[in-house]
């Protein structure tokens, strides 16, 4: 049975600044150039690319995922350690999780080092930079894939 439900890329406060926002931590990568990386890692697959500063926004998109979508990339920035409607949205997701961050927060400031995302997703990148969101577009379509097998 082939799938053919869209992936969601979820990206939340801050990194509409990317490209200018500490280039020492996150690159020099803008926001654009990521999902146009991230569309052409999708092939075929359809993709819902989101940013928001917003956490009911975030919230709201993972309840669109929940009703439509075949699996979820989110990087969810700062609500990453403390949204707990956020953890409970994810929560209720059927499919794969990839959780995703473009620094390794485990060698950050403390406060950046416990996710509360990181207790229901399927899978973390951190510490790969830009590039970890086209790794990351790979394996949940092939973990989307393997699910549908
Ligand atoms: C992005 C952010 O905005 C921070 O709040 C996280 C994450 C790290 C990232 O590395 O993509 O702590």
């Amino acid at each position: 049975m082939t799938d053919s439900r869209p992936i969601f890329i979820l990206n939340g406060p801050n990194l509409n600044r990317l490209g200018m926002r500490e280039p020492e931590i996150y690159g020099r990568t803008t926001l654009a150039e990521i999902e146009a990386m991230c569309r052409k890692a999708a092939a075929a697959r359809p993709v819902r690319f989101h940013q928001t500063n917003a956490e009911h926004q975030l919230v709201d998109w993972v309840h669109e995922a929940i009703d439509e979508g075949a699996g979820i990339l989110i990087n969810p920035a700062g609500l990453s350690f403390r949204s707990i409607p956020l953890l409970d949205a994810l929560k209720m997701f059927r499919g794969p999780i990839v959780e995703l961050h473009i620094s390794n927060i485990h060698r950050r400031e403390e406060i950046y080092q416990k996710s509360l995302v990181s207790t229901v997703a399927t899978a973390v990148i951190a510490g790969l930079g830009a590039r970890g969101y086209g790794f990351a577009v790979k394996a949940l379509i092939e973990m989307i894939e393997e699910r549908a097998a």
